[in-house]
């Protein structure tokens, strides 16, 4: 049987997914149960409702929502539950994306919601905040979390490296 997800991955439309595939891939890397679903705060209100609601009951630690154009579902789900809820403002073609950052980032005081950056950055940042939300009761994930940190300093390096072979290849 698979394990309980401890974090729900939500998009407002299927056409959020190709941004959310980032948070996705994040979450399989570091081994966390997670669910992905469909859900509008204006075409299913009652279905998010009601997840909302039963989020917690579920075993879910930390959800993260992802919406664009007039993005509230992260904010009417932070309405109705006491976890953390990471929002991902979806880009548009309208406004370059303003809109979803401003609906997603602009909560009233007492209902939080974590704001990552627009598009897939902002989704690979949710999944991992989430984990790092999870890491505070689970020494595995900080441990993965310091890896995940080494492996960038590799990466970084690596980069490092080739421009210097890449100034060197020009002669200089
Ligand atoms: C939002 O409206 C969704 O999150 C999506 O980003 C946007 C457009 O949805 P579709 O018209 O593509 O279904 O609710």
């Amino acid at each position: 049987m698979a394990d309980t997800p401890k974090v729900a991955v939500l998009m407002g439309s299927e056409s959020d997914l190709p941004v959310l595939e980032a948070a996705v891939k994040e979450l399989e890397c570091f081994g966390v149960p997670f669910e992905l679903r469909v859900m509008s705060a204006h075409r299913t209100p009652q279905a998010v409702a009601q997840f909302a609601q039963a989020a917690e009951g579920r075993g879910l630690q930390v959800i993260i929502a992802a919406a664009g154009g007039a993005a509230h579902l992260a904010g009417v789900l932070a309405s109705m539950t006491t976890l953390p809820v990471i929002g991902v403002p979806v880009p548009t073609d309208r406004m370059g994306g303003m809109d979803s950052l401003l609906s997603v980032v602009q909560m009233p005081g007492g209902v939080p919601v974590a704001c990552m950056g627009l598009g897939s950055s902002g989704a690979r940042n949710a999944a991992v905040l989430a984990v790092q939300i999870l890491a505070a009761s689970d020494s595995n994930l900080r441990d993965a979390l310091r890896e995940h940190k080494a492996e960038m300093v590799r990466s970084v390096e690596e980069q490092d490296a080739r421009a210097g072979e890449w100034l060197r290849d020009r002669g200089k």
